[in-house]
């Protein structure tokens, strides 16, 4: 509606406001700074080797042992693992449902309910027919449960059995197929639960491997601070504009594999678009000989996919959702590709 967009939009201006001047470039607007970042500093693009000096940008919110946005690109958990006597590997895992104040833009404070305290929920990471045990102890005051994707028994299914408050429950099943899938709360009503932090990524890794990349980890979400159904900030792994302010450092021919899952509530659809590059889309990750060749991808609400690309030149590479709204409240980062190393 015309008169909540336009309250979304002077929203977004104040919080653009605190964006800008957190950054190096202080005192300039977000078009500024975004300008003089990308157009104005020499040496970059293909033909120069330098490249932004963001390691002199503010600290970010996080403490330096604390969780961050990346830090979380690539904070895989592979459980406490043992060998069964059959011989199959188990992956235990204790996962805690509580509540939360975090930062999800310089200065915006959000009362998210968390799996283990960060939004979104560490990443579960296995090998298809693996078996999967996970503890579950809600210590929220909310009911709550884990519903994870994939192929499982109904009654691991996290929909029927609701955890109450101080409740424990272990989901335990042998993992099957391999791909990318997401896990969330699933008690009612679900928008709520989700869109207040629990959720997070399950990679099913195939036996035989896929190819060594650097591989990451981003869940797209957004985050409804002023509570009136709709997202004021909009976030890859939870926190506005983080990569924008650090840029994520890879290397020119390096494989990159991310693993981009769409948990965004309120607004139906989500994408991710990738500039001066193209790359190859698997739809789940189910089957690696599928696959398309395109530069954006758009998500609905619970999908995710596998992209893969390499860069061939070095230079600063914005990545961001194509809805330019998005993108402008936050959803938008930078690959610093640096020159391949002889
Ligand atoms: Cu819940």
């Amino acid at each position: 509606m015309k008169k909540q967009n336009l309250s979304r939009r002077n929203f977004m201006k104040a919080g653009l406001g605190i964006v800008a001047g957190s950054s190096v470039f202080a005192g300039q607007s977000f078009g500024e700074k975004y300008n003089k970042g990308v157009t104005l500093n020499p040496g970059m693009g293909h033909g120069g080797h330098q490249t932004m000096p963001h390691q002199t940008r503010k600290a970010s919110a996080f403490k330096d042992d604390e969780m961050n946005p990346m830090k979380f690109l690539s904070a895989y958990d592979y459980g406490k693992v043992t060998q069964l006597p059959d011989g199959q590997v188990q992956r235990e895992y204790d996962i805690v449902a509580h509540e939360k104040e975090i930062e999800v833009a310089p200065g915006v404070k959000y009362p998210a309910w968390t799996y283990n305290g960060f939004v979104p929920g560490p990443t579960i990471r296995c090998t298809e027919g693996d078996k999967l045990k996970i503890n579950f102890l809600n210590a929220s005051h909310m009911p709550h449960t884990i519903h994870l994707h994939g192929i499982h028994p109904a009654e691991m299914d996290g929909v029927f059995e609701i955890i109450p408050t101080g409740g424990r429950f272990t989901y335990e099943f042998t993992v099957d197929p391999f791909g990318l899938f997401l896990y969330h709360c699933h008690v009612m009503p679900v928008k709520k639960h989700i869109e207040k932090g629990l959720y997070g990524t399950f990679i099913v890794d195939p036996k035989t491997p896929r190819p060594p990349a650097k591989e990451l980890v981003m869940v797209m979400n957004g985050f409804d601070t002023d509570f009136d159904g709709e997202n004021e900030f909009y976030t890859v792994n939870g926190y506005a504009n983080y990569f924008s302010d650090n840029p994520i450092n890879i290397k020119v021919g390096e494989l990159v594999r991310i693993y981009l899952v769409n948990m965004t509530e309120f607004d139906l659809l989500n994408s991710f678009h990738l500039h001066g590059n193209m790359f190859r889309l698997y739809r789940t990750g189910t089957d690696p000989k599928q696959y398309e060749y395109t530069d954006t991808v758009m998500l609905c609400q619970g999908e995710r996919c596998i992209i893969e690309f390499s860069y061939k030149y070095p230079g600063m590479y914005m990545f961001h959702a194509h809805q330019s709204e998005f993108a402008e409240l936050g959803w938008m980062g930078f690959f610093n590709v640096l020159p391949e190393v002889a």
